[in-house]
């Protein structure tokens, strides 16, 4: 550094955060104080990127996984002269419609990678954008793609337990242009982690097959020389940086005190006295912010080359490369999609509807590069590798299948950061119980808006044998109620078809496919452009003549919902079907086409081999319901339908009971 001096620099964040904190009367100044040093040499000497451009494809991703610290972040943007981030917005922390929430938001605020704050998920997530990294490097060369994921990580991130899948996964894979800076500041909320956790960090994570050392953290030199030495690892790099949690605060340094409080006047003034601050709020010394905003405009050279580069790739390459990055599916999608509804329509399947998830990936692949399959160790149950897919591996980088290990969390969030890093679009599988294990990082896909596709297999007790520990009946529940969070479960191999094309044509928001481990019938017999699965619900079956019964279903229930219909037909009771593959969907419609989907009849009957939860929305609470009301058992699928009562039969009697007493 020339003219300021580095801790000139480290302090000017120090003074940000201590304000911005002081001012909203909550956060965390702990951390940013603690971790200035490190932040400082990282963007001022290492980070490529160009506040003018906080987008360009090819900047260094910075994760900062310990959310809560978003001061640290949000001084830095504003020092090294983001745009968006204006010194009002840093006084404006925390409020509302703010740049400047109360952990980063990445829909929120420019430069900001990923939305942190649940411990555990940014560096999970960091895994995949550094997997992305590689993958893309290797299909468009490093001309196109070639830059570091860096994570700042704390305590915390590191005790969650989806750090040890994400860093295994990240070990394994050699994703050596990952390094965490990890901010070991030995305290936590409740105090010294000396209480609760006396794990090795340096240990595990060279256990686990990653270059770990230790340094000070407030040394510039070592933290320069320490992260030059992780650039030209083989592994990925854990920097285990001590630092002290409030640095320069005169009686909270060190301390619990300073992880999640303002200071209070006389602490800030103390601090700032000592460290050598101006004591006026919000004040960044011209030279200081001069040089920040030089280590800004640092990187513009370095995009600017890249421009150069790209410019010299053939023009339908370049295409290409824009298109996978803005998340625009390619034309051949929809005609591969037609085309294989087509087939299907001239041959039916009658199979699982994994199966036919399988049979529409296949159709897919060709038409969608982009596409990126992975499972958490159910590849041959859930049905998501074409057979052409080759499986990635450190040594396969092309492979565009992910043996994500048993690792559902880890997968999910990982799921999340390839998106975020685009160029792909990923799906990962498992069991739909499962969804449990990879809830938080499902629920901050649905957050951020991030267009990644759940193939979630072996959906009810229909499953079987395997009994109630794998029969989801709560989880369609679960996930339909998570905001922006869209659930398909459709009923034959057409509707997977139109469910498959939502999915991936989705770019703003996660899908779950609730997906059957047992055989069904092909029920559609038309594909109609205007895919009726978009509204998430339709009439599969009409009455003949007016419709005294309407019986919703979705998914394997479906079958059930149209011999019920034949057999109150045959009684000379009307009856139509409504086939529901997607109930918020159906919810979200505007009234009057909901009105019509729902439609009139006096008897509103919903079968769902699942808990009722959500569907008096549709039948009404005095509607009846054909579904679960416990957990499942082990036996065959057939057996677990009549025993709980989920049979053509029993809808009969429920209609006919209702129509009697009308
Ligand atoms: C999954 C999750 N659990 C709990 C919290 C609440 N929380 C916020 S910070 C924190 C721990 C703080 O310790 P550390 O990670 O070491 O951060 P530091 O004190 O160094 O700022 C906790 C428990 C959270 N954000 N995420």
């Amino acid at each position: 550094m020339t003219r300021v001096d580095h801790s000139g620099m480290a302090n000017a964040i120090r003074a940000l955060a201590m304000d911005g904190v002081e001012k909203a009367k909550s956060g965390h100044p702990g951390l940013p104080m603690g971790a200035a040093d490190i932040a400082t040499v990282l963007f001022t000497q290492f980070l490529k990127f160009d506040a003018d451009d906080p987008r360009w494809p090819d900047r260094d991703r910075f994760v900062l996984s310990a959310g809560h610290g978003s001061m640290l972040l949000y001084a830095l943007l504003y020092l090294t002269g983001n745009p968006e981030m204006t010194l009002d917005q840093i006084k404006n922390f925390r409020q509302l419609g703010s740049k400047t929430p109360g952990h980063p938001e990445n829909y929120e605020t420019s430069g900001v990678e990923t939305t942190t704050g649940p411990l555990g998920q940014g560096i999970a997530t960091a895994v995949g954008m550094a997997l992305a990294e590689k993958m893309l490097a290797a299909e468009f060369g490093k001309k196109a793609v070639d830059h570091h994921t860096y994570v700042l990580a704390s305590d915390g991130d590191l005790m969650e337990g989806v750090s040890q899948e994400a860093i295994a996964m990240a070990g394994h894979w050699k994703l050596n242009k990952l390094i965490v800076l990890f901010d070991d500041n030995g305290i936590s909320i409740d105090g010294p982690i000396s209480i609760a956790d006396s794990v090795d960090q340096v240990k595990r994570f060279k256990s686990t097959g990653w270059q770990a050392e230790r340094i000070d953290g407030h040394d510039p030199q070592a933290i320069a020389a320490a992260i030059a030495r992780a650039q030209k690892s083989g592994k990925p790099s854990l920097i285990a940086c001590k630092t002290t949690i409030g640095f320069g605060a005169p009686t909270r340094a060190g301390t619990a005190k300073a992880h999640g409080e303002a200071l209070g006047a006389e602490e800030l003034k103390g601090t700032k006295e000592k460290l050598g601050i101006s004591l006026e709020p919000f004040s960044v010394p011209a030279d200081v912010l001069e040089c920040w905003r030089e280590a800004g405009s640092r990187g513009a050279a370095a995009r600017k080359q890249w421009e150069a580069r790209m410019a010299t790739l053939s023009n339908r390459k370049r295409a290409e490369f824009d298109r996978r990055l803005r998340h625009e599916r390619p034309a051949a999608l929809a005609k591969a999609l037609k085309a294989h509804k087509k087939a299907l329509l001239e041959s039916p399947q009658n199979v699982a509807t994994r199966k036919s998830s399988e049979l529409a990936i296949e159709a897919i692949i060709p038409a969608m590069p982009e596409f990126l399959a992975g499972s958490a160790d159910l590849t041959g149950s859930n049905n998501n590798k074409a057979k052409s897919a080759v499986a990635f591996s450190a040594k396969t980088p092309k492979g565009r299948f992910i043996h994500y290990g048993i690792r559902e969390h880890g997968m999910a969030a990982a799921m999340n950061g390839i998106f975020l890093h685009g160029g792909f679009a990923p799906n990962g599988a498992t069991f739909l119980v499962f969804t449990d294990y990879a809830r938080p990082a499902m629920r901050l896909a649905a957050l951020m808006g991030t267009g990644v596709v759940y193939v979630m297999t072996h959906d009810s007790i229909g499953l079987g044998e395997d009994g109630p520990t794998h029969q989801p009946v709560e989880h369609l529940a679960a996930l339909r109620a998570v905001p922006n969070m869209r659930v398909f479960r459709p009923c034959d191999a057409i509707e997977v078809a139109e469910c498959w094309e939502l999915a991936l044509n989705r770019t703003d928001g996660p899908t779950v496919l609730a997906l059957t481990r047992q055989s069904l019938p092909q029920l559609r017999v038309m594909a109609p452009s205007d895919n009726p699965c978009s509204h998430g619900a339709y009439e599969l079956v009409a009455a003949q003549g007016k419709a005294r019964v309407s019986l919703f279903a979705s998914g394997s229930e479906v079958e059930i919902a149209v011999a019920a219909q034949k057999e109150l037909a045959g009684r000379g009771i009307a009856t139509r079907v409504v086939s529901v593959p997607s109930l918020e969907l159906l919810l979200a419609q505007p009234a009057e086409r909901r009105k019509a989907i729902i439609g009139a009849a006096p008897v509103k009957i919903a079968i769902e081999a699942a808990v009722r939860f959500g569907w008096d929305a549709v039948i009404g609470p005095d509607g009846d319901f054909v579904g679960m009301t416990s957990f499942g058992a082990s036996a065959p699928a057939k057996a677990l339908y009549r025993h709980f009562g989920i049979t053509p039969e029993a809808v009969v009697e429920a209609a006919s009971k209702r129509l009697s007493s009308k």
